[in-house]
């Protein structure tokens, strides 16, 4: 059989899911069947091995896998080398410390002394050491947020998304160590013909998070308000502008960044546009 790339992903949690979607929006099948822990695709070389989050770098440094998707909260945790290939936009948070709402606090100084309980001892420790602050690193194994409330710590450093957690334990998010999202990670070195399969999934990958950001236009404009209408709207090369069958109008078509569509769709209207339809993108190939 032809070498396959094996690819490490969570088994289960919060990368799951958007890790296996992505995968298959490349047009690569894998059929998870009851909880097996390696699969193969039906359709590319590509082996998924299913894992704890937390040993995806090390698996990866180590070559067991080739390449994994993992937050980069943990490649920075677990400082193993490791490339990163591609950030993918999804499992977006923050490693933040946070403290009881009323304490007072003037910067990483007020930590100095205190104890700190968290689950990310090295990107906790890196952060000290660079503030030059002194203070107690307390390691415990999950629910973080509960240690200044049972006495066990001063302040917390954990992973903050909503903000949610800390507001119900009474936390107040003071410094944030690290934003992170889902990355897609490979091992430093890779056997050629490893490289070339990985460029070929990067290629559809990429298609895909730029459809993902991206929406096709359509909208009506009367003809004397094109030259208004068109130096708004970038398109992967221009607009495209088709005659309607009512004289005096045209149909404008492009390809634009959903953010940048909100900012201007005041001043579409005000010139005149209507009819105007988004509609979703499934892959651009550039
Ligand atoms: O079993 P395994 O080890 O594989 O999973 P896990 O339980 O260690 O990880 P999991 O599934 O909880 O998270 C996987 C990854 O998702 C993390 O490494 C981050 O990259 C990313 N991620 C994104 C988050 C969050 N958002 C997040 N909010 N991981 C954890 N949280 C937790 C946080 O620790 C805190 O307890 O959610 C709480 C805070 O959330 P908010 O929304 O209340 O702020
Ligand atoms: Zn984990």
């Amino acid at each position: 059989m032809a070498e396959a790339v094996t690819i490490a992903l969570q088994k289960s949690g919060r990368l799951s899911e958007d890790s296996v979607d992505l995968i298959s929006h490349c047009g690569i099948k894998i059929n998870r069947r009851n909880g097996r822990l390696k699969v193969s695709a039906s359709n590319f070389p590509l082996e998924v091995l299913f894992l704890r989050d937390d040993d995806i770098p090390e698996y990866v440094a180590d070559g067991v896998a080739d390449i994994g998707i993992v937050g980069q909260n943990l490649v920075h945790e677990k400082e193993r080398e490791v490339r990163t290939l591609e950030t993918l936009g999804f499992s977006r948070c923050r490693l933040s410390i946070a403290v009881p709402k009323a304490e007072a606090y003037q910067g990483p100084q007020s930590l100095s002394g205190k104890t700190i309980a968290t689950t990310y001892i090295r990107s906790l420790e890196r952060f000290l050491k660079e503030n030059a602050i002194s203070a107690k690193v307390r390691e415990i194994q999950g629910s973080t947020e509960i240690a200044p409330g049972i006495g066990l710590a001063d302040a917390i450093c954990d992973l903050v998304s909503t903000g949610g957690t800390l507001l119900a334990h009474g936390l107040r998010e003071v410094e944030v160590l690290l934003e992170s999202e889902a990355v897609l990670i490979a091992c430093p070195q890779l056997a050629a013909e490893k490289q070339r399969i990985v460029d070929d999934m990067l290629f559809r990958l990429r298609s895909v998070l730029k459809a993902k950001e991206s929406k096709y236009i359509l909208m009506n404009i009367p003809n004397e308000a094109l030259g208004v209408v068109l130096p708004l709207l970038p398109g992967l090369r221009s607009p495209t502008v088709l005659p309607l069958a009512e004289s005096g109008w045209s149909s404008v078509h492009t390809v634009i960044n959903e953010n940048d569509f909100w900012g201007k769709i005041d001043e579409l209207k005000k010139a005149g546009a209507e009819g105007i339809l988004v509609c979703p993108i499934e892959k651009v190939i550039s």
